[in-house]
């Protein structure tokens, strides 16, 4: 069965969102194959964002994911990345569809990174990378 990595980010968890997000996941029909509240390392978070890194937002980007607790889920279900990311909304949370995590629950805060919730694996390699990272007991 597919899985993806999703993550609740600092924004989401200081907002009291983690419910909201994993009952989206769920109310999607989405299995919640692992969960676990934790505060990332840089080294973790360097290595979860290595496409990023020399971008002008990578470091604000690894500042922000250590400025609080982090949700890291586990889902699974048939084209769950394909339907995470659906769910999610586009990057940009100014113009992520109403109806998306993103599009209903962010706003672009004119910080040097956009803040906006949710993490989802883009493919089947990062989310076999991605799992491997934050869950690597799994
Ligand atoms: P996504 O999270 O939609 O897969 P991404 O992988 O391109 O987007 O970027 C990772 C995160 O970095 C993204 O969720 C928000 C931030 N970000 C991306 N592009 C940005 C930009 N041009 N300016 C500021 N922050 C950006
Ligand atoms: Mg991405």
């Amino acid at each position: 069965m597919e899985r993806t990595l999703i993550l609740v980010k600092p924004d989401g968890v200081k907002r009291n969102l983690v419910g909201d997000v994993v009952s989206r996941i769920e109310k999607k029909g989405y299995t919640i194959a692992a969960l676990k509240m934790m505060n990332a390392d840089r080294s973790l978070l360097v290595r979860h964002y290595a496409e990023h890194e020399g971008k002008p937002f990578f470091e604000p980007l690894v500042e922000f994911m250590l400025s609080g607790p982090i949700v890291a889920i586990v889902a699974e279900g048939n084209r769950v990345i394909e339907g995470f990311r659906k769910l999610a909304g586009a990057t940009d949370p100014t113009t992520a569809e109403p109806g998306t995590i993103r599009g209903d629950l962010a706003r672009d805060q004119g910080t040097k990174v956009v803040q906006n919730i949710v993490h989802g694996s883009d493919s089947v390699e990062s989310a076999d990378r991605e799992i491997s990272i934050f869950f690597p007991e799994l």
